[in-house]
C-alpha cells in the first residue's frame, strides 16, 4: 500500500500540464470523487493500528501535492483555444506599438545624412565645467551667456553647470582626437529661460565638426546645402548670413527655402521666403589651440541646429512645449517605424 502512495507522489510531483483539460483530468484522478485519494482514504479504515500514523501522514502529503499542482495550473489556460497548434515562431501583435518621438525622429534623421559624408556621433556630460562649455570656447569672461541669468549653475559651486551647448562634447572630442576629425554631438542641453512657446529651458541640438588640413568655407557651404536639401528636399535652396558667435570666425546663420509656399512668403516664413535653421562658421583659431590643435596647419568648420525647430518646421508643430508633455494624443501621430 505505501509502495502505492508513494509512486502516485512521484506522479504528482511529476505532472505539468499542457492545457485547461489536463489540469481537470489530473484533479478528477486525484481528487474527483472517484479518484485516488478517495480510494486511499477508504484504504486507510483497513490499515492496521501500528502503520496509521506513516500511511495518513503519506496519504496527506499526497492529497495536499495534487491540490498544489491543480492550483498552480488552473486557470493559465485559454480555454477558447484549447484545441488550437500554439505557434510559438509567431511573430507577437503588433496592434499597441509605440511610436518614435518626434524628437528622436529628426534627430536620427540629421544624424544619418551627416554619417553619409563621413561624420561619427560623439556624445558628452550633459553636467559640464566651465573650460568645457565656456573658457576653451573663446567665451569672454563677460559675455552675457555665463550669466546666472542664462545658464543653470550648481549653486554652491560655479565651476559646476549644465551644459548650454554640446560644443562642450567637441571640445571634448578635440581634446583626445587628432584630426582629421569629423564629428557631430547631438544631445540635451539647457538654458535658463522662461517657457514659453517658442522657448524652454531644456531643448535639443545637434552641433557638427569638421577640422582638416585646407577646410575652407565653401567647403561649409557645400556640407550644409546638402544637408537642406536631404532634410527638406531636392528643390531647397540655402542663404548665408553674418552673423557672430564667439567660437567662429568667420560665423553665418543659415537659413532654407520655404517650401510651404515655394519662397512665396506665407505665414511661417513671416513673407520672407526663408527659414532660419542653424548657425555655423569657421572655427576661431584660439578654440583649436585651446584644444591642443595647431591652427597654423589646420582649419576648420562647425555649425549648430535646435532639432526642436527642425521638427516644428517639419511636423508644423506650433507650440515646442508639445514635445515636453508627453501627451500620448501628440506623439502617437508620428511614425511607427524603428
Ligand atoms: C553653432 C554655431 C557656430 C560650434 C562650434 C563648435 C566648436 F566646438 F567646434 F567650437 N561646435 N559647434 C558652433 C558654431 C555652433 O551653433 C549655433
Amino acid at each position: 500500500m505505501l509502495e502505492k502512495v508513494k509512486e502516485l507522489l512521484q506522479e504528482v510531483e511529476k505532472f505539468v500540464s499542457k492545457s485547461e483539460k489536463e489540469t481537470e483530468e489530473f484533479r478528477l484522478k486525484f481528487l474527483g470523487k472517484k479518484g485516488e485519494m478517495n480510494a486511499l482514504f477508504a484504504a486507510f479504515k483497513r490499515v492496521p493500528n501500528e502503520n496509521k500514523k506513516e500511511f495518513g501522514e503519506a496519504i496527506n502529503a499526497l492529497k495536499q501535492n495534487a491540490q498544489a499542482k491543480v492550483d498552480a495550473f488552473k486557470g493559465n489556460f485559454n480555454t477558447e483555444n484549447e484545441n488550437e497548434e500554439i505557434d510559438l515562431s509567431r511573430p507577437s501583435s503588433l496592434d499597441n506599438l509605440g511610436s518614435r518621438h518626434p524628437i528622436s525622429l529628426v534627430r536620427n534623421q540629421i544624424v544619418d545624412i551627416f554619417n553619409r559624408i563621413g561624420f561619427t556621433v560623439s556624445e558628452g556630460p550633459e553636467i559640464e565645467d566651465d573650460w568645457h562649455n565656456f573658457s576653451a570656447l573663446n567665451l569672454p569672461e563677460e559675455h552675457p551667456a555665463r550669466d546666472m541669468q542664462d545658464t543653470f549653475f550648481i549653486q554652491t559651486n560655479p565651476d559646476v553647470l549644465l551644459r548650454t551647448h554640446t560644443s562642450s562634447a567637441q571640445v571634448r572630442y578635440m581634446e583626445g582626437n587628432k584630426p582629421p576629425i569629423r564629428t557631430l554631438s547631438p544631445g540635451r542641453v539647457y538654458r535658463n529661460e522662461a517657457i514659453s512657446a517658442r522657448a524652454h529651458c531644456i531643448f535639443h541640438q545637434v552641433e557638427g565638426l569638421y577640422i582638416d588640413e585646407n577646410v575652407s568655407f565653401a567647403d561649409l557651404k557645400q556640407a550644409l546645402l546638402y544637408f537642406a536639401k536631404e532634410m527638406f528636399g531636392e528643390k531647397t535652396k540655402i542663404r548665408l548670413r553674418p552673423s557672430y558667435f564667439p567660437f567662429t570666425e568667420p560665423s553665418a546663420e543659415v537659413d532654407v527655402s520655404c517650401n510651404i509656399c515655394n519662397s512665396k512668403g506665407c505665414n511661417v516664413c513671416k513673407y520672407t521666403g526663408y527659414l532660419e535653421i542653424l548657425g555655423c562658421g569657421m572655427v576661431d583659431p584660439n578654440v583649436l589651440e585651446n584644444c591642443g590643435i595647431d591652427s597654423k596647419k589646420y582649419t576648420g568648420y562647425a555649425f549648430g541646429m535646435g532639432i526642436e525647430r527642425i521638427a516644428m518646421l517639419k511636423y508644423g508643430v506650433k507650440d515646442l512645449r508639445l514635445f515636453f508633455e508627453n501627451d500620448v494624443r501628440f506623439l502617437k501621430q508620428f511614425d511607427k517605424s524603428i
